[in-house]
Formats: C-alpha cells, structure tokens, sequence
C-alpha cells in the first residue's frame, strides 16, 4: 500500500496559524513531517527607527499569550544596552508577574489546549461518579494531596451538563474533537475527572489572570514595566495588595497540587508505554538560556531559578554553556530572502513568499523541497534545539540544580516512572507540571520577600539613568526563559533610534522548518516514528505538536490571505 500524505491545517488549540503535513507508511507510522506557520508578521521590522524606551509596548504585542515575557525581554535588552541594574523590587515584581504567566499559561495549556488530546469527554458521560471520586483520590494520593474538588455529586453534576450540550448537539468548545479514537486510552472514570478538571480551570485561569493585573496594572499585556525598573510604586506599598496576590497564589498553587499534578500523573501512567518507547522524544538536544533572577546583579550576572545550558543527545553526563554569540537564523526553507544563519544582531526580516508546492486533488502541499514556512529555523553553534519546560528540567538535573532535582525526581519517585519517560511526548507534557509546581512554590518565597523588603523601608522600583548620554550608539540584548522555552530580544541602537530589532522566540526554535543542511525541526523530528490509530482523526500528531504548547504569532513575530487553506485534511 501506498504511503499517505496527511494534512492538518489548522492545527487547533494553539495559539496562532500551523499547518502540519506527515506521510506515514503502510502501518500509519509517521516517517516524514513539515511543520510551516501559515502566518507573516513583521512587528521587528516596525521597531526600527522607534525610541528603545518604546520598544516594551510594542514589542509585547508579538503576542497576546506570553505577552509580559517579551515585554520584559524587550525592556531588558535595552537596559543591557545602557548598563542599567534595576531595584531588588522591581526584580521582584517582574518574577512574579512572569511567574503567575508560567502558571497561567501551563494550566491553560494542560487543560484547554492539551487534554483533550488525553481525554475522550464522550466517554466520561459512562464513568461512575463514585468510582471516580476513588480514582481522584488514588492520584491525588500519589504525592499525598487530597483531590481536587472531587465528590459524587461534583462529577454527576458536571455529567448531567455535558450530556445536555451532547443531547442538544451542541458540544461547543468540545465539538469537533477526534471523539471515539482508539488512541485515547483513559477509562470513562479518568475521563470525567479531566473533564471536571477542565471546567474548574476555566476559573483558575481568570485568578492567575488577577495575579499579573495587580502589578502588571492590566492584563493581558501588563503595562508597568519600564525601562531602569516598574512602576506600580502604589501596589508594592499597599499590603492589603501584596496579600491578594498571596491569596489568588495559594488557590493557584493548591489547584496545581490537587489537580494538575494528580492528572498527569494518571495520564502519564495510562500513556507510560508510549513513553517508554520514547515516542515524541525528537530532536534529543535541550537548550535552556536560563531564566528568573535570583539576586541584584545585572540579568546576565545574575544566579538564575532555572540554570542555563546545553543537552546533547539526551546525555545528561555532559552540559555546555550557552553562549549567545553562537545563534544563528538560518532562513533557507522560510519565506525570507536574504544572507542566510545570521546572528540576531545582524539579522534580516525580508519577506519572501514561494508559495504553496505541487497541487493535486484541489490541495496545495507544501513546497518542502523549497520555502515552506514563515518561521526561520535557529540554530545554536549549528545544531538543532528543543527548547522549553522539558529542556529546563533536564538542563537543571544535568547541572545538579537541587530545587530542579528535587522536584523532577520526587515527580517519578512518586508516579512510579523512571526518568527515560521524560524524553517523550508525555515526558514533555510533565516536566510542564512539575515546573508549574515549582514555580508556585518559588512565588511564595518571592512574595514574601517583597512584602518584607518594603515592610523595611526600602520602596525603590526605578534606577535613574541619563537617557541623553547612555542611548546614541549601543547594543544589548535581553535573554530569559518564558513559559515555552529560551526567549531572546537583540536591539542595536544607532543615533538614539532602533536601528535593528530581532526577537528569536520559542516557538521559532521548536516549530522551525528544515535547515539548510536538511535537518528537522522540534516538532518534525518529534513526530517520526508516531503511530496514528486512525488516519482521518490524526489525534497522535496532534497530542505530540501539542506537547510543545506552540505559539505561532510568537514563532513569526499582516495575515497571508493567499494559499491558505482552512480546516483542510486530506488522506491520499
Ligand atoms: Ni506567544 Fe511565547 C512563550 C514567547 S513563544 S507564547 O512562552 O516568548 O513560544
Ligand atoms: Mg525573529
């Protein structure tokens, strides 16, 4: 029998516009995959010539999801280039704001992105509501928590809702799913503790949302940042401020615990096998610039939460330091004209759209021998990397970081699994919640740390520095860890004024296309090797690009209206 070329575009449950093609053999196993973005912005090429002081507004706007990190980002590769140290509160304040973005965006992620790649919700309307709260209380139990909300009536009440959408044909946000695939693999009682969970997130999503408004001012896209420091001067003063981020925190983090920990540790367990055999593993190389401050000294001096480093072929004996002179775009099968694996401070943005390849049945496929794709392809010291929450947890255990040990191994210790699952689809999806884990309990000590460095007198949230004589002719750059993997903005300024802006993000580094030595990208290279239980519900190709949470308005940093075809799939 033939191979099949399959098309998913779009790629739902993302943010932004993906286009996937996979050929899979006689057996339906994935033995080639193109990941392409569908989608041209060019918000680099409209900061040229701006005030770097502006940059942090417009830069943010890259997207409307991780929206503060490249704000942050932004505003940091400016101040590199001024030499300018901000405040201990302002570094306090700008952790925990991108630290409620990490909760934020993983359990948005877990539950309205990604579950329903683990959760047949058909299936739950089966499950025992009494069983069910045994089940809840199993995994919860795991790590010693008590379920999350979890009673008969709780999962019979939400059964009862579902199955009035079902009976009215109106499944609204759980239409069109790939429902009934012998892909999914939880029992009807595990099936309705994720759908319940779902539910339940939709509320803690609009609390971590409160959480960057209180010092962020508003959200998404906070706007108290600026450059030298913050400027929520009132809220860091005010306790009864302070304390309502503590209290929105501890609901987070109890959500986490009781939730989000217990449900991947049932899905990992129901998908452990696939895990084991490594299916979604991918590319092997782990990159993590470092990430969240853990002292005064200027961002790249200073001790980092998660340390920065380099893993190679999954061998966790060795970790390379990051040296940010070593990345490169390579633009060779994207949309982009120009000299090709240029390092962000010189680097281009000219668009050049190919257009669509061969044509056959009325579908255009991708031109893969050529341009495919709008995302350029990054590379570190010319190798391919998977950046994100998996390549920090493994960075962070390669380096012997104790809190990132500590965590990543009671996380197996506890589920039962041993640490070869983390290289898979399901390992990536774990490390997200392990470091969600992690990430509320850091906030705690920050918080705590704010509250009583201004209990002490100490109010400062700005460092004055003389626009006029620091801004002419300088460079700098701003590099962090946001919530889907290494985050880079480079600025040169020129008379004063931008004169060239590149931001390389994590989607770039995971969704890109080929090289130009024909090397695959994250998500390509994680697919081979996928078996898809049923061609026309390509559900396994969608749990693995999943896996990675893509961003593309990030990945790409204006709207093709060409060649765009929406809701196409098509088996040949
Ligand atoms: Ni648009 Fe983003 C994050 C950044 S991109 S979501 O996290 O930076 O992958
Ligand atoms: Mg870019």
């Amino acid at each position: 029998m033939a191979k099949k070329h399959l098309v998913v575009d779009p790629i739902t449950r993302i943010e932004g516009h993906l286009r996937i093609e996979a050929i899979i053999d006689e057996n339906n196993v994935v033995t080639d995959a193109y990941a392409s973005s569908t989608m041209f912005r060019g918000i680099e090429e409209i900061l040229k010539g701006r005030d770097p002081r502006d940059c942090g507004l417009l830069a943010m706007r890259i997207c409307g999801v991780c929206t503060g990190t490249h704000y942050q980002r932004s505003i940091e590769a400016v101040e590199h280039a001024f030499n300018v140290t901000i405040p201990k509160n302002a570094r306090l304040v700008r952790n925990l704001v991108q630290g409620a973005l990490y909760l934020h965006d993983h359990i948005v992620h877990f539950y309205h992105l990604h579950a329903l790649d683990w959760v047949d919700i058909t299936e739950a309307l089966k499950a025992d509501p009494k069983a069910t709260v045994k089940e809840a209380q199993k995994w919860a139990g795991l790590s010693g928590q008590r379920p999350w909300n979890a009673s008969e009536d709780v999962y019979a009440e939400v059964q009862s809702r579902v199955t009035r959408y079902v009976k009215q044909g109106r499944l609204g946000i759980f239409g069109n799913a790939y429902w009934g695939s012998k892909g999914f693999k939880l029992t009807p009682e595990q099936n309705l503790i994720g759908l319940s969970h779902y539910l339940d997130a939709l509320e803690v999503q609009r609390e971590l949302g409160k959480m960057m408004a209180i010092f962020g001012g508003k959200n998404p896209h906070p706007q108290s940042f600026v450059v030298g420091g913050v400027t929520c001067v009132q809220d860091i003063k005010n306790p009864a401020r302070i304390a309502e981020f503590k209290q929105l925190l501890k609901k987070a983090t109890k959500f986490c615990k009781q939730s989000y920990l217990p449900d991947v540790y049932m899905a990992g367990t129901m998908y452990a096998d696939e895990a084991l055999e490594g299916i979604g593993g991918g590319l092997g190389n782990y990159m993590s610039y470092g990430g969240f401050n853990q002292d005064d000294l200027p961002f790249y001096e200073s001790s980092k939460l998660f340390p920065s480093g380099i893993v190679m072929n999954k061998d966790l004996s060795k970790v390379f330091e990051v040296d940010q002179t070593k990345i490169t775009e390579d633009v060779t099968h994207a949309w982009y004209e120009g000299e090709t694996n240029l390092h962000p401070y010189e680097g281009k943005t000219i668009p050049n759209y190919t257009g669509f390849g061969k044509k056959e049945d009325n579908i255009a496929y991708l031109d893969t021998e050529n341009k495919y794709s709008w995302i350029k392809s990054p590379l570190y010291d010319d190798e391919r990397m998977e950046v994100g929450p998996l390549a920090r947890m493994i960075v962070g255990v390669a380096k012997g970081d104790e809190r990132i040990t500590k965590y990543v191994t009671t996380f197996l210790k506890q589920g039962n699994l041993p640490i070869k699952v983390l290289f898979s689809t399901v390992g990536r999806t774990a490390a997200r919640a392990v470091e969600t884990e992690m990430m509320a309990d850091v906030m705690m000590e920050w918080v705590d740390e704010l509250a009583a460095n201004t209990a002490n007198g100490d109010l400062s949230t700005w460092t004055e520095f003389d626009f006029d004589n620091v801004s002419a002719n300088a460079e700098g750059f701003g590099m962090e860890e946001a919530p889907r993997g290494g985050l880079g903005h480079w600025i040169k300024i020129k008379d004063g004024k931008v004169a060239n802006y590149q931001a390389v993000v994590p989607s770039t580094w995971n969704a890109a296309p080929r090289d130009y030595k024909g090397r695959l990208g994250a998500y390509e290279s994680s697919l081979i090797g996928t078996k898809v239980a049923n061609p026309d519900q390509p559900l396994e190709i969608l749990r693995t690009v999943h896996s990675f949470d893509p961003c593309i308005a990030c990945a790409v940093h204006i709207i093709d209206t060409n060649g765009k075809e929406l809701g196409v799939y098509k088996v040949d």
